[in-house]
């Protein structure tokens, strides 16, 4: 059976490519979809793709991920530090959780360098630009099980 992950995007991120590229670059959420979309294609990955400017829609969409995914890659952008509400739902998911964050939060100032999130993480992957979203559906896909034999070998080299 195909491994079902959800991929999560919070506030703000609807706005990639359109604003600060300097930061986040010009590649839009739309196109990172896609990018997903193709590379869960190769890895046998069912996806979901969100994003929402709404806290308690990204709470419900972790709830129904309880259900329907066994794995979650989240960018929860600037709910990364401060919300409990986000912490609290993602701690109730069994399967991994894959933190994702385009820049390296670590070199940026104070407010944004201390993700709440992390508590609950699996793994976390920030400060490769988008390619981020290929790095963590490829993390999340091998922290469920074992990549396609198609795949060259160093490519399915995981942790399990
Ligand atoms: O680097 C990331 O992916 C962040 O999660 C992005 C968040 C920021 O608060 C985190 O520190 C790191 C901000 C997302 C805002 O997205 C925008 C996109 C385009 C233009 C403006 C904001």
């Amino acid at each position: 059976m195909a491994t079902r992950l959800m991929v999560l995007n919070g506030p703000n991120l609807n706005l990639l490519g359109e604003r600060e590229p300097d930061i986040y670059g010009t590649t839009t959420l739309a196109a990172i979809e896609a990018s997903c979309r193709d590379c869960a294609a190769v890895l046998d990955v069912e996806l979901r793709f969100h994003q929402s400017n709404h806290e308690g829609v990204l709470i419900d969409w972790i709830h129904e991920a309880r259900q329907v995914s066994d794995a979650i890659v989240i960018n929860p952008a600037g709910y990364s530090f401060g919300s409990v509400a986000l912490l609290d739902a993602l701690k109730t998911f069994e399967g991994p959780i894959v933190e994702l964050h385009i820049s390296n939060i670590h070199a940026r100032d104070e407010a944004h360098r201390h993700s709440m999130v992390s508590q609950a993480a699996t793994t976390v992957i920030c400060g490769a630009g988008v390619y981020g979203y290929i790095l963590a559906v490829q993390a999340a896909a091998r922290l469920v099980c074992e990549l396609p034999d198609a795949l060259p070998a160093p490519m399915r080299l995981g942790p399990r």
